[in-house]
């Protein structure tokens, strides 16, 4: 360990938050899945941003390269120190505060956990249009570096959709903050979606002003049995063209059913079911069962909060139980909604013999998360013979997880040479010393 740096950084966090014993590192060195695993001589817990801004002057000075972490929930290896580098750990930015109730708009902490922003815009009577199975460790600032997607991105777009404003920590140390919520702010460069989903490799973002969406109460989901991908993709289409106050389009395979070991829901087992949820301030549940028509289905609808959450689980519980077979090859990867169907019954056939393949997704997205058990996750053909598949049907090769490290070797697929050279400039101008995680996204 170097004696410089350990000292700098008690000298700024204190002695507590200047974390070097290999036990406690090991824990923010590892993604959950056990998938990126790396090592780190210290982890630094800063209060504030005034003490993030110390850290990153220092590191910059010195050439000492740090990953920015939040609640530790991404999927490509992104936020873990694979390079040996220094963890700069978000979570103790955590906090709420400048509610306003009649404007829908709140600023949090980097550190707040979504499910504490969804609590406080509960009370005042929003919601938060960000949701995902990781709510109670995702934090804002995790989920803004990433432009972290979910499951209501059909109805409240994505992350740098509900983000007003940020202040960030660049790699100068300079602390850029424009958190005044205006919704109409048209002064040049837009630097809270630039710092979105730049991966912490631009600046440290420390708090974000967010928008609010309506809260509705009158909440129905539907589980759907069809038989194959390409009528999930048509109902999904249905749905949105005739149901009003759709939430969420998802769908998963028979045998991510199979897997999460619930009971198969409707009866006998279908090849594809389809999610639906709508939440408005009328009961949708009429307007959903018209689009659902004949089709076998299992609905759940306002007053029945249990059976709904029940219904959920069949989706939410995927990416547990894959993982329950060891850490999987996950590729999360979007395509255009007419060559959806097709590459969803030809993935399995691309990926090497012996091998399982897990599909589930966000089907009115276009977003597949394409699982893979049963190969070294570390043999990248799996992940070429899948990614080259998804480009070659005009798709992407990351439709909300981000790049990391996990995509880092395809980017030029969906990027063009010019594209990746203007993210280089942006990067040196932003962070001349090069150490906001290096590793990261840019190849
Ligand atoms: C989801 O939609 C997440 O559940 C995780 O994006 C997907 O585990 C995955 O591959
Ligand atoms: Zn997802």
């Amino acid at each position: 360990m170097n004696a410089a740096l350990l000292g700098a950084m008690r000298r700024i966090v204190g002695r507590s938050n200047a974390v070097d014993d290999p036990e406690v590192t090991a824990g923010y060195a590892v993604d959950w899945t056990g998938r990126w695993r790396g090592s780190t001589p210290l982890v630094v817990r800063p209060v504030d941003t005034g003490e993030v801004a110390a850290v990153i002057d220092w590191c910059a000075a010195n050439g000492v390269a740090v990953v920015p972490q939040g609640g530790n929930t991404g999927l490509v290896g992104g936020g873990v120190p694979l390079h040996g580098e220094v963890v700069l750990s978000l979570r103790r930015l955590a906090g709420i505060s400048q509610v306003d109730a009649e404007g829908g708009q709140l600023t949090a902490g980097a550190g707040t956990t979504i499910a504490d922003v969804q609590a406080a815009a509960e009370v005042v009577g929003w919601s938060y249009g960000v949701d995902l199975a990781s709510r109670d460790s995702a934090t804002v600032g995790g989920t803004v570096a990433t432009n972290a997607g979910g499951l209501r991105v059909l109805r409240h777009g994505d992350t740098r959709q509900q983000v007003l404003g940020v202040q960030a920590v660049l790699g100068d140390a300079s602390v850029v903050e424009h958190l005044g919520g205006l919704v109409k702010d048209n002064t040049g460069y837009h630097l809270p979606s630039l710092l979105c989903g730049s991966e912490g490799t631009l600046g440290v973002v420390t708090a974000a002003r967010l928008r609010l969406v309506p809260r509705f109460e009158q909440r129905v989901v539907a589980l759907v049995g069809v038989e194959t991908m390409a009528d999930a993709v048509a109902l999904g289409g249905l749905v949105r063209r005739t149901v009003a106050d759709v939430d969420a389009v998802e769908f998963l395979t028979s045998s991510c059913r199979e897997l999460v070991g619930l009971p198969v829901p409707l009866g006998e087992e279908h090849a594809v079911y389809v999610l639906v949820e709508c939440a408005g301030h009328d009961d949708p549940t009429a307007g959903l069962a018209a689009a659902v028509g004949d089709l076998p289905a299992a609905v759940a609808g306002p007053s029945e909060p249990a059976r709904r959450a029940q219904l959920w689980r069949y989706r939410e519980a995927i990416t547990e139980a894959v993982n329950q077979i060891g850490p999987p090859v996950k590729l999360d990867v979007t395509l255009p909604a007419d060559q959806l169907a097709r590459f969803v019954d030809d993935v399995p056939g691309v990926v090497p013999e012996g091998a399982r393949t897990w599909l589930f997704g966000h089907v009115a997205d276009g977003n597949v998360h394409v699982n893979v058990t049963g190969v070294d996750p570390d043999d990248e053909s799996v992940d070429d013979a899948v990614l080259r598949l998804v480009a070659a049907r005009g798709g992407s090769i990351s439709a909300e997880h981000g790049i990391g490290h996990a995509k880092q070797p395809w980017l030029h697929l969906v990027r063009s040479e010019a594209e990746v050279a203007a993210m280089r400039s942006i990067k040196h101008a932003l962070d001349p010393a090069g150490i906001l995680n290096p590793h990261a996204l840019l190849p």
